[in-house]
Formats: C-alpha cells, sequence, structure tokens
C-alpha cells in the first residue's frame, strides 16, 4: 500500500503544471503524506501485534539417525548440542517413524499421511499424481502467511518429491541443495561437505529473515548419518576404536520369520565389503569391520551435533530464540548390528525408532531473557561430558505422522481436521494427531492404550536381494507393525500393490516381543500365543490398524491372565 500511494503521488505530480497547481500539489502531497504516515502507523502496529503472536519454526531433519544420542540416554555418543536443545525442550522417547526408509518416511510425515494413503512405498512416484494432491506441512505454513525454506535434504530428491522437492507448492523460494553433495561418493574437490554448507546456508537464511515481518518455517535436512559415512576425520577420535563394543544382540534370532529379515544389500555392495565375500542372506560381517563400522557411524552423529550447535547458535545471535519453535527428528533409525542386520528397511525398533525433541520458549522452558544464550555452541572436542540430566522426557507413544498437526497447534494455526477413511480426495486433513496436550499436561504422558504404527513391504517371504527396497509392482507382503509400551507386533499379511490394499487374514509370519523381559526384540514369541480365534476377529475389521487393535486387544486379555502385563 505505501509503494502504491507514492507510486501514484509521483506520477500525478509529474503531469501537472507545476507553476499553477503548485499549492494544490502540495495540498493533495501533505494528505497523501498523512494517508501515508496514520497507514503505516496502523500496519505497523498490526504487524508488530500479529509478529509478536506467531512463533517461527526451525524443523531439523538427520537422516537414518536412531536415538543414539546423549539426550536419549546413550553412554558412548557426543551430543552436546542436541542435548543443550533437549534440556530446554520436550523429549520424546517412544517417536516412532511410519516406514522405515527415507522417501516414504518423508512424504509420509510431510503430508501426516501413511503410506497406504500416500501410496509411497518406494521412491517411484509423486504422490500429488500417484495417491492424491495433498497439502503439505510446508505448504499449510505458507498459505498461512508464512515464508517457507528449505535446505538440503527434506523431501526425498527425484520423483519422489517432482523432482523440485515439491516447489513451489510447499516453499517460497527454490530449496537449497549444498554444491558439494554431487561429490558425496567421490573426492571432495571443493573442500567442503554437504552438511557444512547445510549449516552456513541455514544460518545465513536465519540472518536474512531475522527481522522480517513475516514468520519463517525453516526446514534443513543434514545427510548424515546416512551411509557413506563421509565426514572430517577427527570426529572419528571421539570414539576410540577400544571403546567400542558390538551391538547387544549381534546374531539373527532364531525365531525369526525369513521374511522379516532385510539383507543390508545397500552395505553388502560397498567394494570393502564386497572384497569380503559375505555368504548371502547372513553372512555375519567380521568383528572388526562392525566396530569400524559402528564407530564411523557414531562419529556422524556428533558431526551432525555440531551442525546443529551451529545453526541454533545462530538463533541466539540474531535474536531469535524466544520466538522460535525448534524440532529435531530424523526420517528413522538404523540397524547397527542388532538381529545381525545393517541397515533400516524393517519393522524392528532399530529402524522406526527416531529422536524427536521439541522446543516451545515459554512452553518447554522459561522464555530467555534478552541477554541470557539458550544456544551457545558447545565445541564436542573441549566438553567436558558431563551426563545429561535436565530435559522432559515424555514416554507417551508419538508417531512422525504427529508433528503436523502438533506443530500447527504449537503455532497457533488453524486445526488440521483427522482424515476420513479413505481420503485420497481430501487435500488437508491428518493421520495422526497433535500431542501438543503434553507440552500443557504432563501427567497425561503415558498412556498404555496409545499406540505407534509402522509398516514395511517385502516382494517374497523368502530372503532376496530386493527384499530391502521392492518396487511397488514387486511387493506381495506387507508387514504391519504395532507398539505400545509393553511389546512390539508384527503380522506379514498378503498385498495388492495396485489397490495398495493388504488382505489381512492371509497371514504369511508374525512377530511378538514382550519388551520387559526383551526389550531388543530377540524373542519372538509370536507362534506361542494362541492366535487363531484371533484372527478370525480381523476378518470384520476394514482398516488394518482396527485389525491389529483388534489382535492386541485379543491377545492382552491372554498376556494379563498370565501376568504377562499387569492389569
Ligand atoms: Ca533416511
Amino acid at each position: 500500500m505505501h509503494l502504491t500511494l507514492n507510486h501514484r503521488f509521483e506520477t500525478e505530480t509529474q503531469n501537472k503544471d507545476v507553476g499553477i497547481t503548485l499549492s494544490f500539489a502540495m495540498k493533495i502531497m501533505l494528505i497523501y503524506t498523512w494517508v501515508n504516515i496514520w497507514m503505516l502507523l496502523v500496519l505497523k502496529q498490526h504487524v508488530v501485534a500479529e509478529r509478536s503472536e506467531r512463533f517461527n519454526v526451525l524443523y531439523l531433519i538427520a537422516d537414518d539417525l536412531r536415538p543414539t544420542l546423549g539426550c536419549y540416554s546413550d553412554k558412548l555418543v557426543k551430543s552436546p548440542n542436541i542435548d543443550q536443545l533437549a534440556s530446554v525442550s520436550s523429549v520424546f522417547r517412544n517417536a516412532f517413524a511410519q516406514q522405515a526408509v527415507c522417501g516414504p518416511s518423508r512424504v509420509s510425515f510431510l503430508t501426516s499421511r501413511r503410506p497406504d494413503t500416500t501410496k509411497l512405498y518406494d521412491f517411484n512416484s509423486y504422490w500429488r499424481v500417484h495417491a492424491g494432491n495433498y497439502t503439505t506441512l510446508p505448504q499449510y505454513f505458507k498459505a498461512n502467511g508464512y515464508t517457507t525454506l528449505s535446505v538440503g535434504k527434506v523431501f526425498h530428491p527425484g520423483i519422489a518429491s517432482n523432482h523440485s522437492d515439491d516447489y513451489p507448492y510447499s516453499w517460497s523460494v527454490p530449496p537449497y541443495h549444498p554444491p558439494s553433495f554431487k561429490y558425496e561418493k567421490r573426492k571432495m574437490p571443493l573442500g567442503t561437505l554437504p552438511d557444512l554448507e547445510n549449516a552456513a546456508e541455514a544460518v545465513r537464511l536465519l540472518q536474512s529473515v531475522k527481522d522480517s515481518v513475516t514468520p519463517f518455517f525453516l526446514a534443513v535436512g543434514f545427510y548424515k548419518p546416512h551411509i557413506p559415512f563421509r565426514i572430517p576425520q577427527e570426529y572419528l577420535k571421539l570414539y576410540p576404536i577400544e571403546n567400542i563394543t558390538l551391538a547387544p544382540d549381534p546374531d539373527v534370532p532364531k525365531k525369526l520369520p525369513d521374511v522379516a529379515y532385510n539383507p543390508w544389500m545397500d552395505i553388502r555392495q560397498r567394494e570393502d565389503v564386497q572384497a569380503l565375500n559375505l555368504s548371502f542372506p547372513h553372512g555375519p560381517i567380521p568383528k572388526d569391520f562392525q566396530l569400524r563400522t559402528r564407530q564411523h557411524y557414531f562419529a556422524s552423529v556428533s558431526y551432525v551435533d555440531a551442525q546443529v550447535g551451529r545453526i541454533l547458535q545462530a538463533l541466539d545471535d540474531f535474536g531469535l530464540a524466544n520466538n522460535t519453535i525448534v524440532v529435531f527428528s530424523s526420517d528413522h533409525g538404523w540397524s547397527l548390528g542388532e538381529h545381525g542386520e545393517w541397515a533400516k528397511y524393517s519393522n524392528f525398533d532399530v529402524a522406526t525408532r527416531v529422536p524427536l525433541i521439541v522446543y516451545k520458549p515459554g512452553v518447554t522452558s522459561p522464555l530467555p531473557a534478552p541477554t541470557e544464550k539458550t544456544f551457545p555452541f558447545i565445541d564436542v572436542f573441549q566438553d567436558t561430558g558431563e551426563p545429561f540430566t535436565k530435559g522432559r522426557f515424555i514416554e507417551r507413544m508419538v508417531e512422525l505422522v504427529d508433528v503436523f498437526p502438533t506443530l500447527c497447534s504449537l503455532a497457533g494455526l488453524p486445526r488440521v481436521h483427522h482424515c476420513p477413511m479413505p481420503s485420497f480426495n481430501i487435500e488437508l486433513c491428518t493421520e495422526g494427531s497433535s500431542f501438543a496436550q503434553l507440552f500443557f499436561s504432563p501427567e497425561r504422558d503415558l498412556n498404555p492404550e496409545r499406540y505407534s504404527y509402522s509398516q514395511y513391504p517385502r516382494p517374497s517371504e523368502r530372503i532376496q536381494e530386493n527384499s530391502d527396497l521392492p518396487d511397488l509392482q514387486d511387493i506381495r507382503i506387507m508387514g504391519y507393525s504395532i507398539r505400545s509400551v509393553d511389546y512390539r507386533y508384527t503380522v506379514w499379511v498378503s498385498f495388492d500393490p495396485v489397490l495398495c490394499q493388504p488382505n489381512m487374514t492371509e497371514v504369511h509370519a508374525g512377530e511378538l516381543y514382550l519388551l520387559a523381559e526383551d526389550p531388543w526384540q530377540d524373542n519372538n514369541v509370536y507362534e506361542e500365543m494362541e492366535l487363531s480365534t484371533a484372527f478370525r476377529k480381523i476378518r470384520t475389521q476394514p482398516v488394518w490398524m482396527e485389525s491389529l487393535r483388534s489382535h492386541v486387544t485379543f491377545l492382552s486379555i491372554g498376556w494379563k491372565s498370565k501376568k504377562i502385563l499387569g492389569s
């Protein structure tokens, strides 16, 4: 409005005979000037009021990061900057991805729809074309007046995000990709690394928007600790090889059905692993190679932590720590030798569980004073290594599909309604639910009837080279998994890849792990439970989540009578 009025004024005065109409022009000028000043004042007051009420969002997403972090009670891993964020945040200890692989998980949590609704189980389709024109999390913030910015790997690249990271739907400006990423698998002629460039770009963007009247939604997707572990070598010094141990359960469990196992082809196909001439599909990796893989993964976590620290310090530096919501999470986990596996691609906790840390100033911690530093950078090489003690843990089950409605709630955006089934024709809805109430009512945090759901596809009951990541047309079986605070229960059922629908009555295999006695999920007691009646019951259930709930409701009666579960 300001620019328009000035422009009109200049145009009009230029077209007048100045000698004759000077006094008239001056009157007009005065009127316009006063109108301008008045409008600017009104606008400014409005903007100040609106700005002070609207929180920015900084969404930090690591790639393939399981919660091997100090703030998740890991004794070995050094993550001082993420721990510092956790110390002023709510830390969700039972947060799970909906499918343990990049593309499907990211599209799922960025649209708040489960894989059976995005119809993306591989990397080969774009949901807007293949499933439905679903509104994304950043798109919703953009529609509500936010400047939305993407740095690094937020959407999975390629066709899964239309070769554009879903720009312009989701983002106000074209997403940033670090130039060094194309050298990820070769030498580094640019003398830098993608996550170093990501952090620098994120800091630059924060500086550019710090005084803006428009709130921002900045998503930063790190490339690590995803393989290859190309990181600055000094981080390895934090983890002397003699301090590294094997996974607590490095062998393939005896009662694990074949369909539940994944042969970790991406590690197997590395040149150095090929040279080991391992047998397919189980052939264990030599112990020293296992230790070095774990060492490199942990070092990659510390490297990501340092980049998180640089970005969070910028929030302090630019005065944004008191009006920015921060989320730190990952797309899924990674098996570091547990069950004899080295990858994601499964329904186990090591593959599906993710870190989820949410900071809202004034809610998860007191508002910082203007001069107070909330996120001073901690140099991991100088860190005293004091154990993490603060922070607020939330044990209740939450899912990554919950993040979208929760962030809307925390930012004060209009509520997103729950999706009906099916919801292919509905652009905006959520298959998750907001967990924002947990920030205000901590006593509600543990609910044994609350579940998290994940799923994983397979091409066959047998273990094949494409068992890790089958293309949609090759999927024949889907493993639907339900996780409560007490157990993980998975059924592998027939699946139609054309309709993207399971046949819940055609069960190929099942898994049941009772976590109190079996926290690493190695002792499958599925066959020991009486299941035939449960399977008859589920035929009446149209939705797989309802089916699984029926399974466990039925089973839990038996468990309670046998005192496997408390009543
Ligand atoms: Ca990933």
